[in-house]
C-alpha cells in the first residue's frame, strides 16, 4: 500500500513483538517458544477439519472511552500469563499511546494515525476510523497469522479504540468483527464504567448501547462491570448494577429520586430491556486490582460454549443465506440483461457464439480434422448441387428441342 503511514502487512512486516513489559508477563515470543506445544496430529485434524470446538476464543473488548478496556486488557493479559498458554493479544486501537501490555500484533505496526490525519486531512476520529479500515483491508493475513497459531493458544484477546462507536459503527468493526466470528469461537466482553453508571439515566444509556451492540454482532455476550469496589481500594460496589438488572423494582426506586426529563423515557426503556437482562452474563471485575478475573473468564467459558451450541449454526445459517441471496441477484441480473438486449442483438450474440466456438476449435487437432472432414462433406455437396444443375439444365434444354421439332 502507497498511502502514508501504511505499511504492507504480511508475516515478515507484522510485527509479533511483545516488548512492552506487563508484570508477571513473559514477553510473548519467548512464551511462544516456551509454552506453545508443537503442532500435533488433533491440532493438523482441527485445522483441517475447521474443528471450532479446538480453536481458541477469541475475545472482543468493546465499551465507552475510558471504561477502562486497555486497563482489563493487559490485567487479563498478565493473569493467562501466569496460567499459561500465553493469550495471543491484538491491539487495534490506532491513536493509543501507550500500550501496557505484550501485544503480538498492534495495527500502529501497520498504520501510522498521525501521518493518515495528514495525508487525508482529517480530524482526530477521521484518522482512526480511517487507519481501521486501512487496516481492515489487509485483515486477511491476521487471519492467516491467527489460522497458523491457533493450536498454540487458547485466547485471541483484542483491544479495540477507546471510542466504543469507530469499531461498532464502521464498516471496517464489522468486516473484522464478522471476519472473527466466522473462523473462530467469538466472544463480546463489554466493559462498563460502573462508577460513571450510578446514576440510573447513565446506567440505561450504557445498557442500551450494550443491547445494540448484542443484536448488531448476533454474538456472545458478557458484561464487565469495571472499577468495582470488590476490594476496599475500589472506588465503587457494582453490586447496584446487577440489582437493577435483577430487580425492576429496585431500579424504578432509583429512577423516582432523579428528575430528569428523560425519567419517562429511561422508565420505558428499562420494561423493553427486561428480555436482554434475563439472559445476560455479567460480573464485576476490576481491572486494577485484578478481582474477579477467574469469574470473568469462567462467564467467557460459557459465552463460548453458547457460540458453539447456538451462534455458529447461526452464523453458517446466515452465510448460507446470503450466499443463496446473492446467487439469486446475478441470476436475475442475468436475465434482466437477456431482457435488455433487441433481437439483433440476441442474433449478433448467437453469431458470435458460433464463431468464437469455432475459433476455441482450431488448438484441437480431433476437432480440426473433423473440421476440415466437414469442410471437404459441404464441398461435395456443393459440386454434386452444381453438377444436379447442369444436367437439369441439359434436361430443360433437350425437351424444349423435342418439343421444338413436333410442333
Ligand atoms: N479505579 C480504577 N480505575 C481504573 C480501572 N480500570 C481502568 N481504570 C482507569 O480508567 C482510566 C481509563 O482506562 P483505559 O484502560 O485507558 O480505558 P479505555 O479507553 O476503555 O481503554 C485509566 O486512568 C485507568 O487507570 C479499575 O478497575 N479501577
Ligand atoms: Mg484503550
Amino acid at each position: 500500500m502507497a498511502e502514508a503511514g501504511v505499511s504492507k502487512m504480511n508475516a515478515s512486516s507484522v510485527p509479533e513483538n511483545g516488548s512492552a513489559g506487563v508484570a508477571g508477563a513473559a514477553p510473548s515470543n519467548a512464551a511462544d517458544s516456551q509454552q506453545c506445544p508443537s503442532s500435533t496430529d488433533s491440532s493438523d485434524n482441527a485445522k483441517a477439519s475447521g474443528d471450532f470446538s479446538k480453536k481458541p476464543t477469541c475475545l472482543i473488548f468493546l465499551g465507552m472511552a475510558g471504561s477502562g478496556k486497555t486497563t482489563l486488557v493487559q490485567k487479563v493479559t498478565s493473569y493467562l500469563y501466569e496460567k499459561k498458554p500465553a493469550p495471543y493479544v491484538i491491539n487495534l486501537d490506532p491513536a493509543c499511546a501507550e500500550m501496557p501490555y505484550p501485544a503480538n500484533i498492534d495495527i500502529r505496526d501497520t498504520v501510522k494515525y498521525k501521518d493518515v490525519m495528514k495525508q487525508y486531512g482529517l480530524g482526530p476520529n477521521g484518522g482512526i476510523v480511517t487507519s481501521l479500515n486501512l487496516f481492515a483491508t489487509q485483515f486477511d493475513q491476521l487471519l492467516g497469522l491467527l489460522d497458523k497459531r491457533q493450536d498454540q493458544h487458547e485466547y485471541v484477546i483484542i483491544d479495540t479504540p477507546g471510542q466504543i462507536e469507530v469499531f461498532t459503527w464502521s464498516a471496517s468493526g464489522s468486516i473484522i468483527t464478522e471476519a472473527l466470528a466466522a473462523g473462530f469461537p467469538t466472544v463480546i466482553v463489554y466493559v462498563m464504567d460502573s462508577v460513571r453508571s450510578v446514576n440510573p439515566v447513565t446506567f440505561m444509556s450504557n445498557m442500551l448501547y450494550a443491547c445494540s451492540i448484542l443484536y448488531k454482532t448476533r454474538l456472545p455476550f458478557v458484561v464487565a462491570l469495571n472499577k468495582a469496589r470488590i476490594l476496599p481500594t475500589d472506588v465503587v460496589d457494582s453490586s447496584y448494577a446487577e440489582e437493577w438488572m435483577r430487580d425492576f423494582e429496585a431500579f424504578d426506586e432509583a429512577l423516582r429520586s432523579e428528575s430528569s426529563y428523560a425519567t419517562n423515557l429511561t422508565y420505558s426503556m428499562s420494561l423493553v430491556l427486561d428480555e436482554f437482562y434475563s439472559n445476560l452474563r455479567c460480573t464485576g471485575v476490576s481491572a486494577v486490582t485484578g478481582a474477579r478475573l477467574d469469574r470473568l473468564l469462567e462467564l467467557v467459558g460459557d459465552a463460548r460454549r453458547e457460540y458453539l451450541t447456538e451462534y455458529r449454526a447461526e452464523y453458517e445459517r446466515l452465510r448460507a443465506a446470503r450466499d443463496q441471496a446473492e446467487r439469486g441477484r446475478q441470476r436475475r441480473d442475468l436475465q434482466r440483461l437477456e431482457a435488455d438486449l433487441e433481437p439483433q442483438d440476441r442474433e449478433a450474440t448467437v453469431e458470435s457464439d458460433v464463431t468464437l466456438r469455432s475459433a476455441a476449435r482450431v488448438d484441437d487437432d480431433d476437432d480440426l480434422a473433423e473440421e476440415r472432414e466437414t469442410e471437404r462433406d459441404d464441398e461435395d455437396d456443393t459440386e454434386s448441387f452444381q453438377s444436379f444443375l447442369q444436367q437439369h439444365k441439359q434436361r430443360q434444354a433437350a425437351r424444349r428441342t423435342t418439343d421444338a421439332s413436333k410442333s
